[in-house]
């Protein structure tokens, strides 16, 4: 694929199996991604580097997904002016993901981040080529048309039930 637009990070490798999710939908929908592990507590100069350079390597929108004391979102936000989506990953059974969604989500005035549902990857693929796609047309076309299969799947669903 081309040049990445989009850089999907987390902080662990076991954040993956939550995260992989954007990059099935920026797939579906043919926008360039790269993936990777960051870790806000264990690599912060590996962060720092990576969101003080995205711009200039082409990145338009970043992904980030932590979970627990989910600091790799708002701190990539405070290194960069490029937009930043946080998934709260829940990594931990016991305050039922909580403390990765209110530490996302929780940003300062001036800092914001974009946060979506808990393990909401999914959604944050689709917000960051939706962010592209307001000026990409071709892509914002390819948005139209994953609209209308929503509408679509959801229109034969109640055809289905109506019909019972
Ligand atoms: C966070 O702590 C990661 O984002 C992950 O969700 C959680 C657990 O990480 P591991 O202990 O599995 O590496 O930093």
């Amino acid at each position: 694929m081309s040049k990445p637009l989009v850089g999907i990070i987390m902080g662990s490798q076991s954040d993956l199996r939550i995260m992989k999710e954007a990059a099935e939908v920026l797939d579906e929908l043919a926008v360039s991604y790269e993936l990777t592990v960051i870790s806000a507590h264990r690599t912060p100069l590996r962060m720092v580097e990576y969101a003080t350079e995205a711009r200039n390597r082409g990145i338009q929108v970043i992904v980030a997904g932590a979970g627990g004391a989910a600091h790799l979102p708002g701190m990539v936000a405070s290194l960069t002016s490029l937009p930043v989506i946080g998934v709260p990953v829940k990594s931990s059974n016991s305050v039922d993901g909580w403390d990765s969604i209110l530490s996302i989500l929780q940003m300062p005035a001036g800092v914001p981040v974009a946060t979506v549902a808990l393990d909401g990857a999914r959604n944050a693929g689709i917000l960051a080529a939706q962010i592209i796609g307001a000026t990409d047309k071709a892509l914002g076309e390819r948005l139209d048309s994953f609209k209308k299969s929503l509408q679509t799947k959801v229109e034969a669903a109640a055809k289905s039930i109506e019909a019972n």
